[in-house]
């Protein structure tokens, strides 16, 4: 299996590019189904330890159903299926260029979410514009265990988000393990309260906001994976989540900057136009680096050779 790895803004990619399951013909939504049914140890072998890692996103290279696209893509992590990934399609934009597959330019990815197009400005800058983003609930109040009460709201920007202001832990690469542990709480006080995006879908992703690091920025954010990991990139469904709160609340114009640091203090420039179904088209602008090119070995006597997986 040949796969070539990049790092968006930190935040890494692993784009399969040969040696795929074959998942059957049909839609690109109906090829992703079966490969979020059927394709576990797939998906674990690419990004589980020992060959990946807990951050690491997977992006399964699938032929296009639109002619209009030059990629269609599946996104995965450790535990399942992605819908959309900000920081994996700016991956793999700059992953195909570097495969001489695209140039700069406008291209179009296909998604089992929808199509987004990408910009690709030159070989690592690109901006993405995403699927229309919206929120579904303004602060939303959950108690969480050994914190107290965390206000947020709830917000689909590709996959769903509960965001919060004001992060109660301040948003710097030192206290990374309280966040995740913060995070992981606010998760399960969503879970255990019943709180969902639309049908019952599971809040997977939690955000927490906080003032930049650097004053050119507008905010600082920390994202939690997932698998539990935190990413290290500003999220590109996350920010394009946080965009839809910010055009709710009047508090950003179409059209305008806004420029979002991550944990690490990566950054992510954005900016959003009105969508035809009351949300938000967000533009997503940040950089990847490819970082290796290689082919997986699988070896019929390696007990690990499906990802270790102890859950
Ligand atoms: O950039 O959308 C994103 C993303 C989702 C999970 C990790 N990165």
């Amino acid at each position: 299996m040949h796969v070539i790895d990049s790092h968006t803004e930190g935040e890494p990619t692993r784009v399969v590019v040969t040696g795929g399951p074959d998942l059957g013909p049909g839609s690109l939504a109906e090829k992703a189904a079966r490969f979020a049914e059927g394709h576990a140890g797939f998906r674990a072998s690419v990004v589980q330890e020992p060959r990946g890692h807990e951050a690491m996103v997977g992006a399964l290279l699938v032929p296009p159903s639109r002619q209009d696209c030059s990629a269609g893509v599946i996104y995965f992590n450790t535990l399942q299926n992605l819908g959309m990934c900000g920081h994996a399609t700016i991956g793999l934009a700059v992953t195909l260029a570097h495969m001489g597959r695209v140039s700069p330019g406008r291209h179009r990815f296909e998604t089992p979410v929808g199509v987004v197009d990408v910009d690709l400005h030159d070989a690592n800058t690109v901006s993405v514009v995403n699927i229309e983003s919206h929120r579904l609930h303004k602060d939303v109040t959950v108690e969480v265990e050994g914190h107290g009460p965390v206000t947020g709201d709830v917000a689909w920007g590709g996959n769903w988000f509960f965001l919060a202001k004001n992060s109660p832990i301040a948003l710097k690469a030192e206290n990374i393990r309280p966040l995740t542990d913060l995070t992981l709480r606010i998760r399960a006080a969503l879970e255990r309260d019943g709180i969902t995006g639309t049908e019952g879908a599971w809040i997977d992703h939690v955000e927490l906001f906080g003032p930049p690091q650097d004053p050119a920025n507008d905010s600082r954010n920390f994202v939690l994976c997932p698998g539990g990991s935190y990413d290290r990139s500003p999220c590109g469904t996350g920010s394009s989540a946080k965009l839809a709160c910010l055009a709710a609340d009047g508090l950003l114009a179409p059209g305008e900057d806004w420029v979002q640091e991550s944990v690490i203090g990566s950054t992510y420039r954005l900016s959003y136009r009105p969508g035809p179904d009351g949300g938000v088209i967000p533009t997503i602008t940040g950089r990847a680096f490819v970082t290796c090119e290689s082919d997986l070995l699988f070896d019929p006597a390696d007990p690990y050779r499906t990802g270790i997986r102890v859950a």
